[in-house]
């Protein structure tokens, strides 16, 4: 096992990796920015080193600063977390020049499945089903085209090297893909310094199911069970839940070994998501690979009892899988919400300052892995997530009614946060029957007064209606006050 790590991450996914460290008995080295140098977590790792101010290019993401700060700290092994530099494979590439291991998988599997083309071609090979579409770049109008025509309207062109939901446009005839396939490419290119996009059928109303895998170095590959990640507003995901309520064992089975066939063809080792679009008939569709430890692991910890940051790193220095794939329980329901600093009630719009008072949950089942305390300023430079409230029951109602006995315990003050929002969405019919897609929360939303922001007085004036137009993902899905923090947003940040 290592002796020191180093932590190129900030806020609770920092403290979650310093906790691992304490358990295995290795030593945590934490980086921080000058906006973090207060921060409680900074006092429970083993060493912290200041490498830079706020902004990110000059200090989360700066690369030569991070591997200086290892070189000082003389750590084997640098763990990423999640956002950041943790998909960034010229980061890893670095790492493994300076002969430091790089907690997450090989250069080789990041940089092919960040290319969700590249991943396509590969799922296809190993009979992962896929959502009918162009099979390898579209490069003129005429293609596009004859393969939308072929597939049926409506269709959506995507980046290559996008994720997250970012440079997407769905189309509904060939006027609409003719005027939109310029303008993806140009804004692919401009977000991802790669112009390469595709096109496929559009689901309408899916569900968002993904399937959480482990492999070793040898070749090892099984999976943890699915996460449902269905209620999320603007590609930020809100609520996470383990099982998904609303599929079969057979097609749970089907699903995560399908999964794993991926991840076996892609030689992959360490923690990675395999996402899925899943629509009305319950048929799933491969959508792309996340390569790192994601904000919801929790969730997956708390039902199969694994500690996924803690095999992260004995994977890294070379560790056996310690059990298979039968080994693997699924026990039980988990739920996670994320717990943001901003305001439902203004347009989601971040709500930093001083956290002036705070009441956390505890009790059976609850799990709270949270980076702030009364008293710390939530800094306007990165993802405005404060924490993660998980909970775990016999039964997903049990869950449910455990989730709101723990968010009526919960209390910040100084600051504006969704936590009401959460008691909402539990409270909700649909939700608790898991009758759920990706456009669920707006539609609830839209029909809640006090979720909607009353027009400025000027507009009201000239009776401009204060609703909104439904969200498409052609649309910019980045809220305006992210695009400020360009730099900054955790997980969506590559
Ligand atoms: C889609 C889709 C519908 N049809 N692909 C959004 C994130 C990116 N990973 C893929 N995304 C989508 N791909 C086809 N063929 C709808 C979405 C989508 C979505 C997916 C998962 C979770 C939330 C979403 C919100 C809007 C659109």
């Amino acid at each position: 096992m290592y002796q020191r790590i180093l932590i190129a991450n900030r806020g609770e996914i920092a403290l979650r990796i310093i906790r691992a460290c304490k358990e295995l008995g290795v030593e945590s080295v934490i980086v921080y920015s000058e906006a973090d140098k207060g921060a409680n977590y900074l006092k429970l790792a083993d060493q912290a080193i200041c490498i830079g101010p706020a902004i990110a290019a000059e200090s989360y993401l700066n690369i030569p600063r991070i591997i200086a700060a290892a070189e000082v700290a003389d750590v084997q092994a640098i763990h990423p977390g999640f956002g950041f530099l943790s998909e960034n494979a010229h980061f890893a590439e670095v790492c493994r020049e300076c002969k430091i291991e790089f907690i997450g998988p090989s250069v080789e599997s990041m940089k092919m499945l960040g290319s969700k083309l590249a991943s396509k071609e590969l799922a296809k090979k190993c009979h992962v089903p896929l959502t009918p579409g162009s099979l390898g770049a579209i490069t003129n109008e005429e293609d596009a085209v004859e393969v939308a025509r072929n597939i049926g309207y409506p269709v959506i062109i995507k980046a290559s090297a996008g994720g997250g939901g970012r440079g997407m446009r769905v189309a509904h005839n060939d006027i609409s893909l003719r005027s939109s396939l310029m303008a993806a490419q140009s804004e692919a290119e401009a977000a991802f310094k790669d112009g390469t996009i595709f096109i496929e059928k559009y689901h309408e109303e899916p569900r968002h199911v993904e399937v959480q895998i482990l492999g070793d170095k040898h070749g090892h590959v099984v999976h943890l069970w699915e996460r449902d990640c269905t209620l999320q507003r603007r590609h930020q995901k809100l609520v996470e839940e383990s099982p998904c309520p609303v599929i079969d064992q057979k097609t749970r089975e089907d699903l995560c070994s399908a999964a794993v066939r991926l991840a076996k063809a892609a030689g992959y080792y360490s923690a990675c998501t395999v996402e899925f679009i899943m629509d009305k008939d319950r048929k799933f569709y491969f959508l792309e690979v996340n390569t790192r430890i994601q904000v919801e692991h929790p969730v997956t910890e708390l039902v199969t009892g694994l500690d996924l940051v803690r095999l992260q790193i004995e994977i890294a220095g070379g560790a056996k899988l310690p059990f298979t794939q039968s080994g693997i329980a699924l026990r039980g329901a988990a739920i996670e919400c994320r717990v943001y600093a901003e305001d439902p009630a203004n347009n989601f719009f971040p709500s930093p300052g001083r956290i002036t008072h705070l009441a956390e949950p505890s009790g059976p089942g609850v799990r709270l892995d949270s980076g702030v305390y009364p008293g710390w300023t939530v800094p306007l430079d990165y993802d405005p997530m404060l924490s993660k409230l998980i909970v775990w029951a016999d039964t997903r109602d049990h869950a449910i009614a455990r989730m709101q006995r723990a968010l009526g315990e919960y209390h910040l003050g100084g600051i504006e946060s969704n936590l009401q929002l959460f008691k909402l969405i539990l409270n909700e019919p649909n939700f608790r029957a898991g009758n759920l897609h990706t456009g669920y929360l707006d539609a609830l939303l839209k029909t809640k007064p006090d979720f909607n922001p009353p027009p400025p007085p000027e507009l009201a004036a000239l009776a401009i209606s204060a609703q909104q137009p439904p969200m498409h993902p052609n649309s910019d899905p980045t809220p305006v006050h992210s695009r400020w923090l360009s730099q900054g947003r955790n997980e969506q940040m590559r």
